[in-house]
């Protein structure tokens, strides 16, 4: 897309919200695939601005890296539900069994252990989690990008978000296949040199840099590639919106 035409874009959706609303805007987003899955929601008309907006002007931009030195020396992990003693087996045999089912939208649903998604390959990066409440910590992850699982399994032309699901009853959460296969975002088994520790997500934590850390769900098992978000929970696009907090956690 062009400079321009992003700026006629934005320009025409900022005038549209601000004049005759919602109509005009809607159809334009529509028009350029750039609805969230809860536009809907109490904040609608301004998630379905913030989300355009970004899309259109920051679609490719990274996330911040970090240097080494700046790794937080003790990052202290947001407080979890104690584990289930089925968890508490898998991580008695090592997460051996640990397993991330890929399907949906997707050429070859495919089951993955930790051993197929690291021989896929395993990058590191060196990104900050940034919750809601204003703290913060910069860390290295390491893992796999999540475009070279989806490249395994390869998209249906119908294909349009990533929905993810957590070991932990009730964590779930989706993305857009852009950011799906941006190259930051990595579904990570390693933090700071060693194996992620389970009260950071381990074995295996979907990082996604670019949004605010309660996008990056912790014990990831499943991922269902979908064309629309309406089927799952009350059809925002995680459980989020019902709580008042965005689908599209952008920063
Ligand atoms: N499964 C699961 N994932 C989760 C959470 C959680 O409680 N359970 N908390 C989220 C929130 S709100 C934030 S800010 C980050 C916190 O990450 P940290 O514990 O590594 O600081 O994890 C996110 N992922
Ligand atoms: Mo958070």
């Amino acid at each position: 897309m062009t400079i321009s035409r992003r700026k006629l874009i934005t320009t025409g959706l900022a005038a549209a919200a601000g004049a005759t609303g919602l109509g005009v805007m809607d159809r334009l987003a529509r028009s350029y695939g750039l609805i969230p899955p809860d536009s809907g929601g109490v904040f609608g008309p301004g998630e379905t601005l913030t989300y355009a907006a970004q899309r259109l002007l920051t679609r490719h931009s990274m996330a911040r890296e970090f240097s080494r030195s700046q790794i937080s020396p003790k990052p202290f992990p947001n407080a979890l539900a104690p584990p289930t003693d089925a968890f508490k087996l898998l991580q008695a045999g090592g997460f051996r069994d640990w397993q991330l089912v890929v399907d949906g939208l997707v050429e070859r649903p495919t089951v993955f252990s930790l051993a197929d998604l690291r021989s896929i390959g395993v990058r590191s990066q060196i990104t900050e989690v940034v919750c809601e409440e204003g703290w913060s910590y910069v860390a290295e992850w390491i893992g796999t990008p999540l475009s070279a699982v989806l490249r395994e399994t390869g998209l249906k032309p119908e294909a349009r978000f990533a929905m993810y699901r957590s070991y932990e009853r009730g964590w779930w959460d989706s993305i857009d296949l852009g950011d799906a296969q941006h190259p930051q975002t990595f579904l990570t088994m390693g933090m700071n040199d060693g194996d992620l520790p389970v009260p950071f997500g381990g074995p295996l934590r979907l990082r996604v840099p670019r949004q605010l850390g309660y996008k990056s769900v912790k014990f990831v098992n499943h991922i269902t590639v979908a064309d629309s978000m309406k089927k799952f929970g009350s059809g925002q696009g995680s459980p989020g919106p019902d709580y008042g907090y965005s689908w599209y956690a952008g920063i």
